[in-house]
């Protein structure tokens, strides 16, 4: 029988990516997305769904056969600071549901969006290890370290095949990022385009690690396809590609766009980014998985532009 899929969160900024993507290969109607905004184009298998709703979540699970969960939906860093205690719920008590219906043996796989946010500043910064001491600082990076956990939990005492990665800042064309604090590095390539100058939020000397798009699903989708015994760690997996600071991209804009100017005015998220990671070692990942990326600064700021430039 052919994998049935379900994405919860479908519709932000990777679900939207992945959930095309993921159509590609298993097929549309193996892939329903779901959310609680409506898509962009309405004639894609789509249901609303709260994550919050577990008696609806086991309904869609039930109506559509589906075996395989890719639980995207969470409120992100930024964002999240506004709304601690909502953020919590949403964030843990959603994956709760899920890891359950794999516990009962209604679902066979999941996958976990962890993130560079389950650092703080007791981790080392610098090429950051695997395991590391956690004492995240915000309440999204709180209740992504008690995912993390509460998945390696799972897999330990019931078995559940839950694989997770903790993605750096995500960068795409396709789709637009909100309540991030690494959503600077996409509004960069769009305001170059439309106005040629970008306020940044962070400062210029704010080195963060980044992940372009292409390399995010295809890590995604590779680490949900491995044999489960591939699979060493059932808690996020560091995964690396490039790091940069504002100033950096600015200047690989620079190349294309030569009077592209950058100010700074950095807010709340400067204090956030400081207490993550600078870069990260994703040699477990590659060892065990065959992680490997493709894309660095210069290739993907070509991309971006690349692909934007018909939008302005
Ligand atoms: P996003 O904010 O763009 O999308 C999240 C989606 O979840 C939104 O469409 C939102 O409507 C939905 N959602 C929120 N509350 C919901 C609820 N109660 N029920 C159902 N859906 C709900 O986020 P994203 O950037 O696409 O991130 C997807 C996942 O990847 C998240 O779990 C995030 O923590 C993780 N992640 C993202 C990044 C990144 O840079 N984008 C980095 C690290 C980890
Ligand atoms: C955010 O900035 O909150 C996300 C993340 C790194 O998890 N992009």
């Amino acid at each position: 029988m052919r994998d049935k899929i379900l994405i919860t969160g479908a519709n932000g900024q990777i679900g939207t990516v992945l959930t095309h993507r993921l159509r590609e290969v298993y097929g549309t109607e193996n892939v329903l997305a779901s959310d609680i905004v409506e898509p962009a184009d309405s004639n894609q298998p789509f249901v609303f769904l709260d994550i919050l709703n577990s008696t609806r979540l086991l309904e869609i699970i039930n109506d559509h056969k589906i075996t395989q969960v890719y639980h995207l939906a969470a409120i992100l860093s930024a964002n999240g600071e506004w709304n601690p205690k909502k953020t919590w719920n949403v964030n843990l008590n959603g994956l709760f549901s899920i890891l359950n219906l794999g516990k009962e043996g209604v679902i066979k796989k999941i996958f976990f969006p962890s993130t560079i946010a389950v650092f703080g500043n007791t981790t080392p910064q610098i090429n950051t290890p695997q395991d590391v001491p956690l004492l995240p600082t915000t309440v999204y990076g709180m209740s992504k370290t008690a995912g993390e956990l509460w998945c390696n939990y799972y897999h330990k005492r019931y078995n559940v095949d839950v694989r997770s990665v903790r993605y750096p800042g995500i960068i795409g064309h396709q789709s637009i990022p909100s309540g991030g604090t690494t959503d600077y590095a996409v509004e960069i390539y769009h305001e170059a385009l439309k106005h040629k100058k970008y306020t940044c939020f962070l400062k210029e000397d704010t080195r963060l690690p980044m992940l372009y798009m292409p390399d995010a699903v295809n890590g995604t989708i590779k680490i949900m396809e491995q044999p489960t015994d591939k699979i060493k760690l059932r808690y996020g997996y560091n995964l690396s590609s490039m790091s940069f600071t504002p100033k950096e991209i600015a200047e690989s804009i620079q190349k294309y766009i030569s009077d592209f100017k950058i100010t700074y005015e950095p807010d709340f998220r400067q204090e956030i980014a400081a207490s993550w990671s600078e870069s990260i070692d994703d040699g477990q990942a590659r060892k065990d998985w065959d992680w490997s990326p493709k894309y660095d600064l210069n290739k993907m700021t070509t991309d971006m532009l690349e692909n934007l430039k018909n939008k302005y």
